[in-house]
């Protein structure tokens, strides 16, 4: 096998992939094994050790279709994408994403640091961990990666040529699809709503013409506004932790966009968090996930008002009041995406497992009505934010309505 012509590994031709291209990695006397431990929408991820040194890395393919529906077909150059993002995130963000090695434009393999010690967020937040820093380290890596690639820092040219390196038309297309069209109309029919909710997503979403309109602006918007180099993808499934570290994964969705999409999907996935620690009676649990949301917003403000004030050099950009008309800028896209994301992970396509996992009906109908509704007012009012408080009082607003 000489990997010189593209085809998806099994496992055994993922050994057979590292034997041969990944010698800088492992030695000659190296045992390997591997094991595909994907659990997203769209990529295959492999796991390769060596028994004898107890080494491992990632080698994470990118198939021609995505792996939640052959629907999606999808350019393999989201690989490219995801490689030099990674690479240059860790410049801007050093110790927030795992360390790159190798990008291999024929196989469309990435190979990256084995995070093993780490966990998915999500599913540690589902077996109600608390994870202390973890305000101070996503805060951190938005403000670093999100101010530092906008052109009222960076000299408007380079910023430019960013745009075109990264313009990133299917996956792209993908969220315009899923988070800002079919969850409020269901024109594909690719929507999967809860049946016990039906009726309610029917009247609520679909009929509700205001909201839709406000989709579509927000949509413009999306495609619209290269303000600077997003995730993209950033919800709680992109993020390995563990008690001291936090790592931000999967940037193949990057792009130059709105920056309040990145922190928008992380308030939406920590309110399905809290939905899933307040359906499951984890009181503790929920209250630090409530102070966590607030810290989030509150110390990206702080952060990006400071990195602002060190880093921006923009002739106008330095006019007095332009710096507070941008953060209310950014409060506002952060409202409306956390509404986007709080509605389409539980109508659309690709669902969340904090949500699903509920076992009891009318706890999910609960819990899905609750997120359901303060998205809407998210979406609605997202012009009046200013601070974690006033997102918090959304949600806890809409918990005592059901
Ligand atoms: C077809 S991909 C479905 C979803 O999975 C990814 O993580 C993105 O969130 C996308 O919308
Ligand atoms: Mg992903």
């Amino acid at each position: 096998m000489k990997f010189d012509t593209y085809f998806t590994m099994s496992e055994e031709q993922a050994v057979a992939y590292a034997k041969s291209k990944l010698n800088f990695i492992f030695n000659q006397e190296a045992e390997l094994e591997c094991k595909e431990i994907g659990d997203g929408n769209l990529n295959y991820i492999f796991k390769i050790w060596d028994k004898v040194s107890g080494k491992s890395i990632i080698v994470k393919q990118s198939g021609p279709v995505a792996r939640i529906s052959d629907e999606f077909t999808l350019s393999p150059d989201r690989n490219r994408i995801e490689f030099e993002i990674l690479k240059y995130e860790g410049e801007l963000a050093p110790g927030l994403v795992p360390q790159v090695y190798m990008y291999d434009p024929i196989m469309n393999c990435t190979v990256m640091d084995d995070l093993s010690d780490h966990q998915i967020m999500r599913t540690a937040l589902m077996q109600f961990k608390k994870f202390p820093l973890f305000s101070e380290h996503i805060s951190e890596f938005m403000v670093n990666t999100l101010l530092l690639t906008t052109d009222v820092v960076l000299e408007h040219k380079q910023k430019k040529e960013l745009v075109k390196n990264f313009i990133n038309p299917e996956l792209c297309e993908i969220s315009e699809d899923l988070v800002f069209t079919e969850p409020f109309s269901n024109n594909k029919s690719r929507n999967d709503v809860f049946a016990p909710n039906k009726e309610w997503v029917e009247e609520h979403l679909y009929h509700d013409h205001q909201l839709r309109l406000e989709t579509a602006i927000m949509k413009f918007e999306f495609m619209n506004h290269a303000q600077s180099l997003i995730h993209g993808d950033l919800h709680t499934g992109s993020i390995f932790i563990k008690e001291d570290s936090t790592k931000i994964i999967d940037p193949e969705f990057a792009f130059f966009g709105p920056m309040g999409y990145d922190v928008g999907n992380v308030i939406a996935n920590l309110m399905f968090a809290w939905a899933n620690s307040d359906a499951n009676g984890q009181l503790d649990h929920k209250l630090w996930l409530e102070e966590t949301i607030v810290d989030v917003v509150d110390k990206f403000l702080v952060k990006f008002s400071i990195a602002w004030d060190q880093h921006v050099s923009e002739y106008t950009a330095k006019y007095e009041g332009f710096k507070e008309y941008y953060i209310s800028s950014i409060l506002r896209d952060t409202a409306g995406v956390v509404g986007l994301e709080g509605i389409r992970r539980i109508v659309g396509l690709a669902h969340v497992k904090d949500i699903t996992t509920i076992r009891d009906e009318a706890a999910r109908v609960r819990a899905e009505r609750i997120c359901m509704t303060a998205s809407k007012r998210f979406i609605m009012n997202r012009s009046s934010f200013s601070s974690g408080r006033e997102f918090l009082a959304v949600i806890k607003e809409a918990e005592n309505l059901f």
